[in-house]
């Protein structure tokens, strides 16, 4: 029997009926829903809004919180499945989703009281608040233990001064997860979009994730009630602990990427005639797509384990890292051969390869640089921090 060209070590036959359900699902949505619109929406510098109260209903915005937060219960295997399906689509896609579900409800989840759980989550699930994740400034992103941006206590508020930069859903949220030093360390508040001296403004002229929103955030004395600080984490431990979310989330999306990238090249090179046969005859051809092929079932164990042990407990960070360098590695790659493969063809957005390689250059260097991550496993085997 022929082997998937997509799951060469049937990968898929490890997955619970749930967590396959979970993926024709996402897969279903990114091939009706996404695919149709998307190479226009990265050329028109859109994010589909449109498809925000879709990605709600399939219960795909913070998959695996309780049903009482609006939550579908679902493992973190199935998350990561979720994060494939739609990056197969666009890491637009996935970004919205991963900054929603990671970043923005799992701190109000983990690190938020009773009443703001109940208050902003069921709605977030619904995809009716839309949240973004502040951490970022200016002058550093890799640092951001050395952010600027602080907030003052002032009788029953606090007051909010400072910057952040480069941040996903900025211009599309109600609410911001905003994280600034404080006279006790660093801490997280949810500053609503109506909050006076709170702006946001639309990074221009990106020629990656063009179908997703980024901006700058501007805080000028904003005043945020006492009620909106998460109580439950204190110091950088706590941004770095959503991070932790949303990098698990991140090596599954690039699988994705890198499957449409094969899928795009197979069907492309069968059909080029050149020098009186098919391009996918030539042994140069078919020595880059079974490399792609291994790299992309090695990124798939990989992110399959991840899961397991995350599901089990027992993930942890530098794990995390090696897989997010090593998957976004394994795709950016594969995306830009691939736009190779396809020759002049491969410059236009009429196929996937260079908008999956232009979004990857994001992918690759948001939450945590591949840098960082090497120097994280760097960290592990040796135990001196090069930072
Ligand atoms: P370090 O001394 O290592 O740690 C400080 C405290 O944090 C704890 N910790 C973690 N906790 C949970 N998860 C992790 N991954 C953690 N890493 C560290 C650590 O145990 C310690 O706790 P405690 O209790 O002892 O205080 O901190 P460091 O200053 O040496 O930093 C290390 C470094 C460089 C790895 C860290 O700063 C880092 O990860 N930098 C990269 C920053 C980054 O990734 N920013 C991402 C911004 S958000 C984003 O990009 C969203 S894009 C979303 C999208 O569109 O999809
Ligand atoms: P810098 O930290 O200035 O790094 C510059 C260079 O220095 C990099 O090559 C880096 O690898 C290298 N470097 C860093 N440290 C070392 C070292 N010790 N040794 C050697 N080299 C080093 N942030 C948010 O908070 N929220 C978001 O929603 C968000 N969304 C984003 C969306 C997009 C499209 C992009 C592009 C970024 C987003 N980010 C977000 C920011 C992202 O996390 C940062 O860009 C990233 O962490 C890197 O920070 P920086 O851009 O300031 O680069």
């Amino acid at each position: 029997m022929a082997l998937h060209p997509y799951d060469l070590y049937d990968v898929r036959s490890l997955l619970s009926e749930e967590e396959q359900a979970v993926q024709d699902t996402v897969a279903r949505f990114t091939d009706e829903r996404v695919l149709p619109i998307i190479g226009d929406c990265f050329d028109e510098g859109r994010f589909p809004v449109e498809l925000i109260p879709e990605i709600a209903g399939l219960g795909l915005l913070g998959a695996t919180l309780p049903a009482e937060y609006g939550g579908s219960e679902l493992n973190y295997v199935s998350y990561g499945l979720i994060c494939q399906e739609l990056e197969r689509g666009d890491s637009g896609l996935r970004s919205f989703a991963s900054v929603q579900s990671s970043l923005c409800m799992y701190p109000i989840y983990a690190y938020g009281t009773d009443e703001q759980k109940r208050r902003w989550l069921p709605d977030m699930a619904a995809g009716k608040v839309i949240g973004c994740f502040g951490l970022t400034e200016p002058h550093g992103g890799s640092d951001p233990g050395n952010m600027k941006t602080h907030a003052r206590r002032d009788g029953d508020d606090w007051v909010l001064n400072g910057s952040k930069m480069w941040i996903t859903n900025g211009n599309l949220a109600h609410i911001a997860i905003v994280w600034a030093q404080t006279d006790d360390g660093i801490q997280g508040f949810v500053v609503e979009k109506d909050f006076a001296g709170f702006s946001a403004q639309l990074v221009k002229h990106k020629m990656s994730l063009r179908a997703s929103v980024t901006s700058a955030l501007f805080f000028d004395n904003v005043r945020v009630p006492e009620a909106n600080r998460l109580p439950n984490v204190k110091g950088l431990k706590g941004p770095l602990g959503c991070l932790t979310q949303a990098r698990y989330g991140i090596t599954w999306g690039p699988i994705g990427a890198a499957i449409a990238c094969l899928d795009e090249a197979l069907g492309y090179s069968k059909e080029r005639i050149l020098f009186g046969r098919p391009v996918a005859a030539t042994q140069s051809a078919q020595l880059k797509m079974a490399d792609w092929a291994r790299r992309i079932t090695a990124a798939q164990l990989l992110s399959l384990q991840l899961g397991r042990l995350k599901d089990a407990g027992k993930m942890q960070p530098t794990q995390v890292s090696l897989a997010k360098w090593n998957n976004c590695r394994m795709a950016i790659d594969i995306a830009r051969e691939a736009r190779d493969l396809l020759g002049g063809a491969g410059i236009t957005t009429e196929h996937c390869p260079i908008r999956h390689a232009l979004n990857l250059e994001s992918v690759i260097t948001y939450e945590g640089t591949e840098t960082v991550h090497q120097l994280v496993v760097g960290r592990e085997l040796t135990g001196i921090n090069a930072f």
